[in-house]
């Protein structure tokens, strides 16, 4: 995806069936195709009417809101929020695995929640305690710690100043059709599809580490 406008939606860099039998495909075309386009034509339609803004790179307009006029800055905040919360949550995915945390990011999971399983509960609890629409994330916060907190609606980590490492989308629309008003079940299913090796690359990228 280019990351000014005009924003485009890429194709996932799998098959909507990829994640079966943890992530539907329908659930995966739909919210893909559809529920993140419409983001991305939503951020579009502002921007192509705001010429001065078009330069800017999705997390230039998610920080700056503030600096928008004031009419579509809750636009923007929706619509840019929701292009990079979507973008995130899929490129964290990748084809079913057990697979477990990995380099650097597996070592600062056991020495900061001690271990993956304790660090599971935590960012399960923390999936199930969104009360309506938004997600769940792992970060980095200022002082170069991780932490697990949760955004409302496509709010994203950006503007509190956090760096993101691995988020989920606890949106219904995420999981409704294969398990239903079951939240739990969805997360469960969700850490089978993790992509460990992205989100080590983002904590790699965070300190620098990463060529
Ligand atoms: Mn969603």
């Amino acid at each position: 995806m280019s990351n000014h406008y005009k924003f485009i939606n890429t194709p996932l860099p799998y098959s909507f069936g990829a994640m079966e039998p943890y992530i539907d495909e329908k659930t995966m075309y739909l919210h893909h195709d559809k529920h993140l386009q419409t983001y991305v034509d939503n951020l579009n339609n502002t921007l192509g009417k705001y010429p001065e803004y078009q330069s800017w790179t999705l997390e230039q307009l998610i920080v700056n809101v503030p600096c928008l006029p004031e009419e579509i800055q809750a636009d923007i905040k929706n619509n840019a929020g929701g292009v990079f919360n979507h973008q995130f949550y899929f490129a964290n995915m990748s084809n079913p695995n057990s697979s477990q945390p990995v380099g650097f990011l597996n070592k600062a999971i056991n020495s900061e929640f001690g271990g993956y399983a304790p660090f599971g509960d935590l960012f399960k609890a923390a999936a199930l305690s969104v009360f309506g629409s938004g997600y769940a994330w792992l970060v980095v916060n200022a002082a170069g710690h991780l932490g697990i907190i949760t955004t409302a609606n496509q709010d994203t980590p950006l503007e509190m100043g956090l760096f993101p490492i691995l988020n989920i989308d606890v949106w219904e629309h995420a999981y409704y059709l294969k398990h239903y008003n079951v939240r739990a079940d969805y997360i469960d299913d969700w850490f089978h599809v993790v992509n460990w090796n992205n989100a080590n690359q983002n904590y790699m990228r965070c300190f620098n580490m990463f060529p």
